[in-house]
């Protein structure tokens, strides 16, 4: 728009067709216009002048040739050549006119293809700058069109890079977004069977629930009945038994409690100290009798019985306990106390004895009358099994008793 504006300011007469006002061109113009018409009508006066110079001359030379002809009348045939002659030159004459009058025209429409060829001379000029104009202005739009081709190139690579880029990364986007998606897959396949597992967790949990529930009722049950029972075994009547068991391990052996077992029979070493006839007395109290020797094993077993003893209460002076054998009735003859007779050439006797030694406190001269084991001081030692001791029965010692273990059918 500002473009057409421009040019139609810069030639406002260009396509109008209205008169123009003069400006200091067409003044210019004018002024050559009216040098070329005034050189025009110089070149216009030359030819007449031409023409009249010829045409005196004309007239001159026709003159003289009147006054020769006339000089010489009496040359008829001269003068009928002179006037041939005259005849000719009119003709010139006319043929110069016609040919003048030709020129003229001529000159005209010459004049006219000049005065017309020099109007579209200037329409041309101004076309020209026009067009001038419009190819300076087109040269420009071109430079720019071309700088924005170039930019709008350059943008398009970048563009196109760019185009590249992002396809990379949707690429990218869309393989991770895929990923994701086994990924999801698998989480959700993870998913059910977790809560498949859960389901059946908890199923399980029921049925166990009611599992528990059924057996704390018959726990309760249990309870009552078992509540019965102690009741009936804690009961007086039973209480003999108990004597057999542990009431808080409620284990039972075929010994009363306290007592040792060994060779199906029960065997107690005391805690307290007694005369033998005492001891014997509190063992019969307690079921049983003083221990009898009957081999080589009972005589291991009572011996270590003591040593055990000894070992778990050094803080006590232990000197010896009671067995069931003594020579009261007649000396140097000793008999169980189940009435059998000790068997000749048993060697557990310690070493010197049986010695029947007198005490000094031995007021009756009674002697040593009753056995006794002595434990070892050591195990191993030489004559662990000779522990025997004839004692004066009226020394308190501690005593093993001896009964018949339990015979459970
Ligand atoms: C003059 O011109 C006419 C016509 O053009 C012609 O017939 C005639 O013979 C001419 N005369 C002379 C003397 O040439
Ligand atoms: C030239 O021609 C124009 C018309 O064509 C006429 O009006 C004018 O008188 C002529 N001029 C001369 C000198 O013949
Ligand atoms: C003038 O121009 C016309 C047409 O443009 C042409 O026919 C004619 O011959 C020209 N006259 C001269 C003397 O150039
Ligand atoms: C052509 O145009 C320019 C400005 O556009 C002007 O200065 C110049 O005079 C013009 N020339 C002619 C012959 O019109
Ligand atoms: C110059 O350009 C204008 C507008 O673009 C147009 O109207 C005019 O005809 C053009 N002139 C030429 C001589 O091309
Ligand atoms: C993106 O993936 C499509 C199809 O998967 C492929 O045709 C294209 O070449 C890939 N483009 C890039 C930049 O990797
Ligand atoms: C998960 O379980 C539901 C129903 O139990 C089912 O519709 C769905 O397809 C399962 N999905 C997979 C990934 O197994
Ligand atoms: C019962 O057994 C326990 C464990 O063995 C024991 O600590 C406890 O002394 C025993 N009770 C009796 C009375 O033997
Ligand atoms: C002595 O008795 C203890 C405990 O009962 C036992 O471990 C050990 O073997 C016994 N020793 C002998 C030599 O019999
Ligand atoms: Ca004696
Ligand atoms: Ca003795």
């Amino acid at each position: 728009m500002v473009d057409t504006e421009e040019i139609q300011v810069s030639f406002p007469y260009d396509n109008s067709g209205e008169d123009p006002t003069k400006t200091a061109s067409d003044v210019q113009d004018e002024i050559s216009r009216e040098d070329t018409q005034n050189s025009c009508m110089k070149r216009l006066g030359w030819q007449v002048i031409l023409i009249v110079i010829l045409v005196v001359l004309f007239i001159s030379v026709t003159g003289v040739l009147v006054i020769q002809i006339n000089k010489h009348p009496s040359v008829p045939a001269e003068s009928q050549h002179t006037a041939k002659e005259i005849l000719t030159a009119w003709n010139i004459s006319a043929l110069l006119e016609i040919e003048n009058s030709q020129l003229k025209q001529l000159l005209n429409s010459t004049y006219q293809n000049f005065t017309s060829l020099r109007s579209e001379y200037g329409q041309l000029k101004l076309l020209m700058n026009a067009t001038l104009y419009n190819f300076t202005l087109l040269s420009a739009k071109k430079t720019q069109m071309s700088m924005l081709l170039k930019s709008i190139l350059q943008e398009k690579t970048q563009l196109q890079v760019e185009n590249e880029e992002l396809n990379m990364l949707l690429n990218s986007t869309l393989e991770n977004c895929n990923l994701i998606k086994e990924e999801n897959g698998q989480l959700n396949q993870l998913l059910n069977d977790s809560l498949k597992i859960i389901t059946l967790a908890s199923e399980e949990n029921k049925r166990l629930r009611q599992l528990l529930i059924n057996e704390r009722e018959t726990n309760t049950q249990l309870k009552t009945v078992n509540q019965h029972q102690r009741s009936i075994l804690f009961s007086d009547r039973l209480s003999f038994l108990w004597g057999f068991c542990n009431k808080s391990t409620l284990q039972c052996s075929r010994c009363p409690r306290g007592w040792v077992e060994h060779a199906s029979r029960c065997f107690f070493l005391s805690q307290e100290i007694q005369k033998w006839e005492i001891a014997r007395r509190d063992c019969l109290d307690r079921g049983g009798d003083l221990a009898v020797v009957l081999n080589a094993e009972d005589q291991a077993f009572l011996t270590n019985l003591t040593f055990q003893f000894v070992q778990a209460h050094p803080q006590v002076n232990f000197h010896s306990a009671w067995i069931g054998l003594q020579d009261m009735v007649k000396e140097g003859t000793h008999f169980w106390i189940n009435g059998k007779p000790l068997k000749s050439g048993v060697i557990y006797w310690k070493q010197l004895e049986p010695n029947n030694a007198l005490a000094s406190w031995d007021k009756h001269n009674t002697g040593q009358d009753c056995v006794a084991i002595v434990p070892p001081r050591r195990i191993g030692q030489k004559g662990w099994l000779n522990s025997w001791d004839d004692i004066v029965c009226g020394g308190k010692r501690h005593y093993l008793c001896e009964t018949t273990a339990l015979n459970v059918i």
